[in-house]
Parts: C-alpha cells; sequence; structure tokens
C-alpha cells in the first residue's frame, strides 16, 4: 500500500524529515524557496498533510482548492497564518508548536531589552566606526535593568517565562496586561501585578509585547501608547511585527520621546520599514526569537509529530482545533 502524501513547505531541520520518512511519500523544500499561493495550491494536490512554516497562509479559498488536505502543522507557536475558522469549518486539523520554544523566546526579549537599554548595537557601530577616542562621563548613557519595572503586555507561556527572569533575575517590579488575568498562584509565581493597558505603558520602564497577532492586535501599539511612555523607556517586539505602528514608533524614536526600541519581528519582514532602518536608538535583529539549534530542532520534531499523531495514530499532540474529519 502506497504511504500517505505530505508537502514539507521550507526546509528544516534533517531530524524530522528522518522522522517523517518512514510514515509519508514526501515533497520537501531543500532549496527553501518561497513559493508563491499559486505554486503552494499546485503542491498541496494529491497531499494529506503539510509541514507549515508558519508564513503560509491557510484559508477557506486554499482549503477549497485542496481537497485531500487533513492537516497542516506549523513549525511556530504564532498561527496568524492560519484561518482557524475556515480550517474548523472544512475538517482540516490545525496544530502549532508550542512550550518548546518558550525559554529561549524568553531568552531572546531578555537579549533585546538588554541590548536596547544598553544601546549595545549603537556602541558597537560607534567603536567600529572608530569614533571612540576617550572615555568621557556621558558617553551612551542607557537605563537600568535591574530594579527597572518591566511591562509585560501578553501573559502567556513567554511572557511568563519573561516574568520570572525579570523578577528572579534582575529584581525587577514586573506588571503585565494580558485579555484575562492570570490566577493568583500563577501571579505569586512569576511575581508579576495586572494593570490596565494604559498604566501599563505610563509605567513601564521596559515594555516588552508578546501579544498574538490577530486583527484585533493589529497595532495595538500606536502613537497614543508610545505618548504614554517616559523618555528613558524602551520597548521590545518578540510578537509580530503588526503589534507595531511602526511609523509612529519611527517618528518616536526620532525625536527622542522614548531611549529606544528592540524589534525581532516587522510588519512587512523581510522588508524593513525605511524609517526604522535610519535611526541609531532601535537593536533590530531578523525573526531570530526561536533560533537557537535545539529549540529549532524540538519545534520540527513537534510539528512532524503532529503530522504523525494527526494522521497515523488519530490524534494530534499540540491540536488548534478540533474539526470533523474531512
Ligand atoms: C518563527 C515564531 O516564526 O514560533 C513563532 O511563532 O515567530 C518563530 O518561532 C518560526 O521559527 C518560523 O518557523
Amino acid at each position: 500500500m502506497s504511504k500517505p502524501a505530505i508537502l514539507v513547505a521550507r526546509a528544516v531541520a534533517p531530524e524530522a524529515i528522518d522522522r517523517l520518512r518512514p510514515h509519508f511519500e514526501l515533497e520537501t523544500n531543500p532549496d527553501d524557496a518561497i513559493w508563491s499561493r499559486e505554486e503552494l495550491i499546485a503542491k498541496l494536490q494529491g497531499k494529506v498533510g503539510a509541514f507549515t512554516s508558519g508564513g503560509e497562509r491557510i484559508d477557506a479559498a486554499l482549503l477549497a482548492q485542496c481537497p485531500e488536505l487533513k492537516i497542516c502543522a506549523n513549525m511556530s507557536v504564532g498561527y496568524n497564518n492560519f484561518d482557524i475558522d475556515a480550517m474548523t469549518a472544512a475538517g482540516v486539523q490545525a496544530t502549532n508548536a508550542p512550550d518548546v520554544l518558550t525559554e529561549t523566546t524568553a531568552d531572546m526579549a531578555f537579549t533585546l531589552l538588554m541590548a536596547t537599554a544598553r544601546r549595545v548595537s549603537e556602541a558597537e557601530a560607534y567603536l567600529r566606526a572608530g569614533l571612540w577616542k576617550k572615555m568621557s562621563f556621558d558617553m551612551l548613557l542607557g537605563s537600568d535593568i535591574h530594579g527597572a519595572t518591566l511591562g509585560i503586555l501578553g501573559m502567556g507561556r513567554i511572557g511568563q517565562a519573561i516574568a520570572r527572569r525579570g523578577a528572579h533575575g534582575f529584581g525587577m517590579n514586573v506588571i503585565y496586561h494580558n485579555r484575562s488575568q492570570l490566577d493568583a498562584a500563577t501571579e505569586a509565581t512569576v511575581k508579576a501585578r495586572y494593570v490596565s493597558k494604559q498604566d501599563l505603558f505610563k509605567q513601564a520602564d521596559h515594555v516588552v509585547l508578546v501579544v498574538p497577532y490577530s486583527p484585533a492586535s493589529h497595532h495595538t501599539v500606536a502613537a497614543a501608547e508610545i505618548a504614554l511612555m517616559k523618555p528613558t523607556a524602551t520597548i521590545v517586539n518578540i510578537g509580530r511585527g503588526g503589534l507595531i505602528d511602526e511609523d509612529a514608533l519611527a517618528a518616536a524614536l526620532a525625536a527622542n520621546k522614548i531611549l529606544g526600541a528592540g524589534l525581532d519581528v516587522f510588519e512587512g519582514e523581510p522588508k524593513i520599514n525605511p524609517g526604522l532602518l535610519a535611526l541609531k536608538n532601535v537593536v533590530l535583529t531578523p525573526h531570530i526569537g526561536s533560533a537557537s539549534g535545539p529549540t529549532r530542532k524540538a519545534m520540527a520534531t513537534l510539528a512532524a509529530d503532529n503530522l504523525i499523531g494527526y494522521l497515523i495514530n488519530g490524534k494530534a499532540v499540540t491540536p488548534l482545533n478540533s474539526p470533523k474529519p474531512r
């Protein structure tokens, strides 16, 4: 009997391919080409499963053209590329890759927070440009991290891991805002206090965004929120670019209304808003939040296990919906 066919839409860790191969006929993308939507739809013909990276838009129109598709397994915790309602209605299982990247991504939030507050990118550029001629008392002064107020917008697993680092590692006063308040026991463990969104922007010395991206959270940080921030404050985004109005942020940074920003994600990535590129007081990284070797391997393995779990054993490991199978 021939094995079910699946599409691995991007180049992935070889361990994931090795895991999938005994169970499936695989079409892979070893050159890591970025396929157009039409190419993706063409390649999905005859496939029962898709290993997706988090960038492929899966919606009703695509599903209507891919009648054999039963599951899309994202190798990312974010799933704003999925129209979950459309997938459920079409009988298609959606899965993501949570938990395995929590600590690595929280590390990255702190990396950016510290680099931004202590102006590390700007300082290195200054040194490399040969501008460092002498020590001076006011050279590249930043904001403190220890003992400062850390404001976390979005308090899921990654937000909580960031809170633990701030509170326990750096003695920070941690405040957060989220759709729903954590229970008292969890608040006590992560040492974080719930505040309104407005108070978070007013009180925080360092703001970190880890809100899931959806139409509801589009530009959740715009000129009005930035205007509430202290002139010495920083903002870090490790969620999705669309959470921030980048033009408003660039304008505030250019006018030194806040100290700096650390951005790992961008609205039009991999294209970067030219207003941001022109600035010194922003630390820019190319969406590497989960990019440690072991974590990327674990994410790929989990996506593979979701495909094997659902298509071979009848149950996904980390399901996002409960569709009636096609
Ligand atoms: C990358 C992420 O998207 O998990 C997410 O939601 O943003 C990142 O981990 C992922 O690594 C791309 O495959």
